[in-house]
Order: structure tokens, then sequence, then C-alpha cells
């Protein structure tokens, strides 16, 4: 099995951290630089992460975490389940956006409507998630628990939001800092 991704992106950590203790060889590429001619080569969509198992390569984390399920044989997931998948990841394409915007020079925080939209997505999605995190909806580590993880602590690594009103986000990072390959995977080492 091989994962082509990189050690900061929030979508790869969190297939990383599924995969726990399975034998597979990581492919870390700068995709905006010189790794961008192998991501060609993978994948059409110019995204990470990909993944090939026995001739077969699946991109999307939300597709790769479906057939890791699969050939496990776990239950699939909920639908509220796959809502929370969705919230997580409406917020984690927002704020990927306003970063490559920023890195291109504009300044998202202007009253633009592109960038108001992103950033009404993101706070309205993560309000949601928080309140969810105070009833208790993400106490099992399990694949929802792992990209709110991964997603909070991007967010914070990046300096992408304010957190006043949403702390129990990151209460809830911190208290899964000693779950299995998250401080192997943390990008802040790379
Ligand atoms: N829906 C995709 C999103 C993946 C994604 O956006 N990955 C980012 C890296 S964090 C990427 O490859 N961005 C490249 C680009 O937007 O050009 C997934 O879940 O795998």
């Amino acid at each position: 099995m091989k994962l082509i991704g990189s050690t900061t992106s929030p979508y790869v950590r969190r297939v990383r951290i599924l995969l726990d203790e399975e034998p597979y060889e990581f492919v870390d590429l700068n995709i905006y630089g010189e790794g961008r001619d192998e991501l060609r080569r993978n994948n059409p969509t110019l995204k990470i992460p990909v993944l090939e198992d026995d001739g077969q390569e699946i991109y999307d984390s939300r597709i790769i975490a479906r057939y890791l399920s699969a050939k496990q044989g776990s239950d699939p997931l909920t639908w509220d389940q796959q809502n929370q998948l969705t919230m997580i990841d409406g917020a984690n394409d927002s704020a990927v956006t306003m970063l490559l915007s920023e890195k291109s020079g504009i300044d998202t925080s202007q009253d633009l409507m592109f960038y108001n939209l992103q950033r009404e997505r993101i706070m309205t999605t993560l309000r949601t998630l928080a309140a969810m995190v105070d009833e208790g909806q993400f106490e099992i580590w399990n694949y929802p628990a792992i990209c709110l993880y991964c997603l909070v602590d991007w967010l914070e690594f990046r300096d992408l939001v304010d957190w006043a009103g949403i702390e129990s986000l990151l209460s809830f990072r911190d208290s899964r800092k000693d779950q299995p390959w998250v401080a192997e995977t943390d990008p802040r080492q790379s």
C-alpha cells in the first residue's frame, strides 16, 4: 500500500492516523513545488491524499476511509457521522481556500463576497461542531473524531481562526494529543 500526501495536509494526516499499524509507503510531496509532476502523474484533480493498493488508485480522504473500512469489514458510518464529516470538510475546504489566497498575496480580511462566505461557513460549522463536542458526540476516537482533531490542530497551526466562543474545540484537541499516531503526524515537525 502507498499513500501519496504531505506532512502538513490535514486530509492526509487523518488517513495516516487511520492507517495506524498498517504497513505502507508514505510519499511526502511538496505539491506546490518540486513534487507537482509526481502529483500530476497520480491524480488529475491535483489534490492529496491519494492511496494506491493492489493496483487500485483512490482519490479523496473520504473515499480512502470508505475503502479502508470496507477492506477491514468495519460498519459503515451513520448518516449523522457523514454529516459531521461534511461539516468538517466544509470548514477545512474553506480554510484551505483562505490559506491559498493569502499565499497568493490576497488580503482575505477584505469585505468581499467570496471571503465573507468562506469566513461565515468556517464559523457556522465550527460553532456547530463545538456544540457537538460539548454534547459528548466526539467521545469515541473514530474516523469523524480523527478528522475533527486534524482540522482543529491544522487551523491552530496555520493561525486561521479566532477561537473565542469555540474553545471546546481546542480542549477536545488537547485531550486527544496522546492518541496513537497523533504526535508522529504533527505538521509542526515538518
Ligand atoms: N476532498 C479532498 C480535499 C483534499 C485537499 O484539498 N487537499 C489539499 C491539501 S491540504 C490539496 O491537495 N490542495 C491542492 C489544491 O487545492 O490545489 C479530500 O478529502 O481528500
